[in-house]
């Protein structure tokens, strides 16, 4: 046990606790039929509760970590603490990138036994802490070899680190029996097309994601392969834009099949879009894989990563979750960082309960939405024109026929409410 917890209790479901606790989520609650814990997935990513300074634009770190440091033993001590708090929250699973985990290296090859050292570690945590990882990812972001992208890179050189990286991750992942490995297109994109050939880059970023997949086969990973699409931040242009982008890149490069989605909510944000509109774009396309359930900051237009507080909002992209059938590989990633002055072990905690009890609440308000059958209903009753067997003809007919048609029946819309304040009426009865 390391002490950076201590007087840290587990955390219980118990609504009457003054102190923290979980008044919302329960994990052995039944919901549809389902655990609460089965159906929600929650995972805590590594990277921002663990290696994540406490940095803005101007100014550097603010947290203090006993385990902040570039040698293995730290790296060991971040690991036992990871643990012991995934403990105390009692999280089913977790999510790094390499570097979030492991020290650097001088080159690749000690950068890989340093990694392989951790990898090494997790089994026997992950045994007695009963936590699983939801996804890998590869950090190809943050040194700055990458500061040109690195499958879009320009000096095939970092193509090659980038793909060695992959292949490192995918490996780890698989060894770990993660249930996802998700690909972010971190610098994928360009500040400026005066020195940019788009189309190069695209071909180069198409051809990464084939190995990926032709990896995937190589070595028998079960896993689902997840790209996660995001619009801007850090480059101006992002190729991954959004869930409509990802599938005509998917479909350019014949990935659709083997690549589905991780969609976070403060991405959907950026690029201009609600989070349930994703979720559902991605549903009715196939695609739909994990969430990164993670809010931004409306005014700042920036991907600050915060932990979900809106109930209402997580109700409607929990309903788009469960009308897709919920997660099968996929889950709740909290993509979330504290706030830079929130120092305390204790807030770590509370930042993590706090979003829970709020998926709890949104999830629990989308299945009694589900269950009531009223919006539904409303929809189905608004799309009932199309079940008669002349409208479904139309689809099959042809401009001149259907002209003809227009003129012969008389055919005069009627419009009819969309009654879209009855229907926001009806979820209010629910958040
Ligand atoms: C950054 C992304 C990143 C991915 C994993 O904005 O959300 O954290 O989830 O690389
Ligand atoms: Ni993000
Ligand atoms: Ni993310």
């Amino acid at each position: 046990m390391t002490n950076f917890f201590q007087n840290i209790e587990p955390l219980r479901f118990d609504p009457g606790r003054t102190g923290t606790a979980f008044r919302h989520y329960n994990p052995d609650e039944v919901v549809m039929g389902k655990r609460m814990e089965e159906h929600l997935r929650f995972a805590v990513a590594y990277w921002h509760s663990f290696a994540w300074p406490g940095g803005d634009l101007f100014g550097g770190q603010t947290f203090e970590r006993p385990w902040f440091g570039d040698t293995m033993e730290l790296a060991r001590l971040k690991a036992d603490v990871a643990f012991e708090m995934f403990d105390l929250l009692g999280v089913p699973y977790f999510c790094w990138h390499d570097a979030d985990i492991r020290p650097e290296g001088t080159t690749f090859a000690e950068s890989r036994r340093n990694f392989e050292e951790i990898i090494d570690y997790f089994p026997a945590k992950m045994e007695r802490h009963k936590t699983k990882l939801l996804w890998g990812t590869a950090n190809l972001f943050s040194h700055r070899r990458f500061m040109s992208g690195a499958a879009t890179n320009p000096d095939p050189d970092v193509f090659a680190w980038s793909a060695a990286t992959v292949k490192l991750c995918m490996d780890a992942t698989h060894k770990l029996d993660g249930e996802n490995y998700v690909l972010w297109g971190g610098r994928e994109g360009y500040e400026t097309l005066l020195n940019t050939d788009l189309k190069r880059e695209r071909q180069q970023a198409g051809r990464f994601l084939q190995m990926a997949v032709e990896y995937k086969y190589k070595i028998g990973f079960r896993g689902a392969i997840l790209v996660e699409p995001k619009p801007q931040e850090p480059s101006k242009h992002q190729y991954d834009f959004d869930v409509a982008t990802v599938y005509g890149f998917l479909r350019e490069f014949g990935l659709e099949d083997e690549v589905q989605m991780n969609i976070e909510q403060g991405h959907a944000i950026l690029a201009g879009h609600s989070f349930e509109h994703e979720l559902a774009l991605a549903s009715s396309l196939g695609l739909f894989g994990s969430i990164d359930m993670n809010r931004n900051d409306y005014q700042s237009g920036w991907d600050t990563d915060q932990f979900p507080n809106n109930v209402p909002e997580v109700a409607l992209a929990y309903y788009e979750v469960l009308k897709a059938g919920g997660f099968t590989t996929g889950g709740t990633n909290f993509d979330a960082k504290l706030r830079r002055q929130s120092l305390d072990p204790e807030d770590l905690i509370a930042a993590h309960a706090g979003a829970m009890d709020v998926c709890a609440r949104g999830f629990k308000a989308a299945a009694a939405m589900l269950q009531d059958g009223t919006l539904e209903a409303m929809r189905d009753e608004r799309y009932a024109g199309w079940n008669a067997a002349s409208s479904k003809a139309l689809l099959s007919s042809d401009l001149e026929a259907i002209a003809a048609l227009v003129e012969a029946d008389g055919i005069d819309p009627r419009p009819r409410s969309g009654r879209q304040e009855i229907s926001e009426n009806v979820v209010n009865r629910f958040v």
